[in-house]
């Protein structure tokens, strides 16, 4: 290392002074302007990380679902995963170091993670459609080069992609070729081999596929693109399926501004169709956020009435195609649903009393889902607010293309390659709004479900959500997944007397890991008592 380059391109990235920022759930993420100096930081970090390993890293240029002024940064692991939690905190002790102990803070992170100074780093970098994310990611570069490291800059990607070319890279290949023509290539194939197996009379699912390929309105799918990177991919992803699924884009990106009153937090929170799609009785919408790593689905019934499907019914979904398959070939595989306290109680309710499926319940974050998810032979995991995939173990994977290529019975290996298939077709390093969307379409055309078929496999309690700003929001602690506050004494028996009052009631409070606010959820038997139950938590919390 170069003492001498790093003070001179430092002070080029200038850090403001007394701005100290946090590595959290999803990276760093604030203000645009304020970024620069956290990108160059992050560009050193990447190389260390990956000669500590030593691997390809990944860096993410990205703020997600966030207003277009803002931006930030996460670090990808080897294998695709959320940057290791020890690391989240050099990351943080990086980008907060005043100027002059720079030097210093690398030397100590080289020392406690044993990083080999002379080993040669790759960082992959990508980056949203942001109007400040070109010039963040060449501070990033920056960084990269200072220490000698190299880069390979994909330029505008979404956040999976990203997360799926480190993955292919650091398997030499094994889980694909890491370009986007890799990507696309894989993902198409497997999704039209899956439609393809459907028009089979040999399909575990015959005859339900058939009727529902052949209704050509069934092929149809709008997707609000949130204006942001999903736009620009998803077309280019859309000749590789010219017609076994007909996708209209909306939101594209070329007249109004990124995730500006549509993309998937907005249709979640708001519980609303984005602006920007004009949606006709019946038809099958999505949303994807504005970095392309989560999706909802919804549709406007015959009276008008709005309904959304949010990750916890595309878990449930997914659920239940996967166990029907298990079912057939018969290899007795461990599958379990990873859900967080904001799932809706009737969607645990169904997995665990109707499909018989074991659900587990983790701290809100993706980090937490994968690792859960990570324990089983088929790992389902979802956030309510679209975050999620599905995991398969690698012996259980191993098995299945095992079956496909040897098995004599047609029943168990029909099944098995369907599996395969969605092995293939879902992207198993992150949650992926591409991915899990042509995962979805091939279940229902596979299934022969329509929108409002899957929409009433169960019936959501109503719920509300509600956040509180408090003078310090560290003083509540939580245990139990989230679900039961420690701290301060006395709130979570006020919460049990409350919630006692009303019927098919739950709630909860945690700090939010994003926003300085708490979170309030609650749900109950009809909207006023959700409401009133969700209003009179927040009162408790003050
Ligand atoms: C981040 C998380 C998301 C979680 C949200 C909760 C990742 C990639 N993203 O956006 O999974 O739902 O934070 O935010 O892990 P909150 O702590 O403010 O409620
Ligand atoms: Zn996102």
């Amino acid at each position: 290392m170069d003492p001498e380059a790093l003070r001179k391109y430092s002070a080029l990235h200038p850090k403001p002074a007394g701005l100290a920022l946090q590595y959290g759930t999803a990276g760093f993420r604030t203000a645009a302007q304020h970024l620069d100096h956290v990108m160059f930081r992050m560009g050193l970090l990447a190389v260390l990380r990956a000669r500590a390993v030593p691997a390809t890293i990944g860096v993410m240029v990205t703020a997600s679902h966030n207003p277009e002024e803002d931006n930030g940064i996460k670090l990808v692991d080897p294998l695709g995963e959320m940057l290791h939690p020890s690391w989240e905190e050099y990351a943080t002790q990086l980008a907060n170091a005043e100027e002059q102990d720079l030097q210093k803070v690398i030397t100590e992170i080289c020392q406690k993670a044993a990083v080999n100074l002379h080993k040669d780093a790759l960082v992959f970098l990508g980056r949203d459609t942001r109007p400040s994310s070109e010039k963040l990611s060449q501070s990033v570069i920056d960084g990269i080069l200072v220490l000698g490291g190299q880069y390979h800059d994909y330029g505008l990607v979404t956040t999976p992609q990203l997360h799926y070319m480190v993955c292919c890279q650091n398997t030499q290949g094994q889980y694909g070729k890491a370009t986007l023509e890799g990507y696309y290539e894989k993902l198409s194939k497997a999704f039209v081999e899956l439609i393809k197996q459907g028009e089979s009379s040999l399909c575990p699912f015959f005859p339900c596929a058939k009727s529902h390929s052949s209704g050509e309105s069934q092929r149809h799918l709008k997707v609000d693109c949130a204006n942001g990177i999903g736009a620009l991919k998803l077309s280019e992803m859309k000749p590789y399926f010219p017609q076994e699924l007909l996708i209209h884009i909306y939101n594209d990106g070329t007249k109004e501004k990124l995730n500006h009153l549509c993309g998937a937090d907005f249709v979640k929170v708001h519980q609303k169709p984005p602006v920007g799609l004009d949606m006709k009785p019946n038809e099958r919408c999505c949303s994807f956020d504005g970095d392309a790593d989560r999706i909802v689905y919804y549709y406007k019934d015959a009276t008008g009435h709005f309904h959304l499907i949010d990750g916890d019914k595309i878990a449930t979904l997914i659920s239940i195609f996967l166990k029907e398959l298990l079912a057939k070939v018969r290899q007795n595989f461990k599958m379990a649903v990873v859900q967080t306290a904001y799932a809706n109680g009737s969607s645990t309710r169904y997995l665990e009393e109707t499909l018989k499926v074991p659900v587990h319940c983790v701290k809100t974050g993706v980090k937490h889902l994968h690792h859960k998810a990570q324990e089983f032979d088929v790992g389902v995991y979802f956030e309510a607010n679209g975050h999620g995939t599905v995991l398969f173990s690698k012996a259980a994977e191993t098995k299945i293309r095992q079956l496909v290529k040897e098995e004599k019975d047609d029943e168990k290996r029909e099944a098995a390659k369907v599996l395969e298939n969605m092995i293939d077709l879902i992207n198993q390093t992150v949650g992926d709004a591409i991915s899990d969307m042509l995962v979805i379409e091939a279940i229902l055309a596979l299934k022969g479900l329509t929108v409002q078929q899957w929409d009433g496999i169960y019936t959501d309690l109503p719920n509300r959500l509600l956040k509180v700003q408090v003078a310090d929001r560290r003083v509540i602690d939580t245990t139990d997944a989230e679900r039961r506050a420690v701290t301060p004494p006395g709130l979570q028996e006020k919460i049990d007397a409350l919630v006692k009052k009303y019927k098919l009631s739950r709630a909860f409070v945690r700090p939010s890991g994003t926003e300085d606010v708490v979170r309030i959820y609650a749900e109950a038997d009809t909207q006023e008592n959700a409401d009133a139950l969700a209003h009179e938590v927040s009162l408790a919390v003050y």
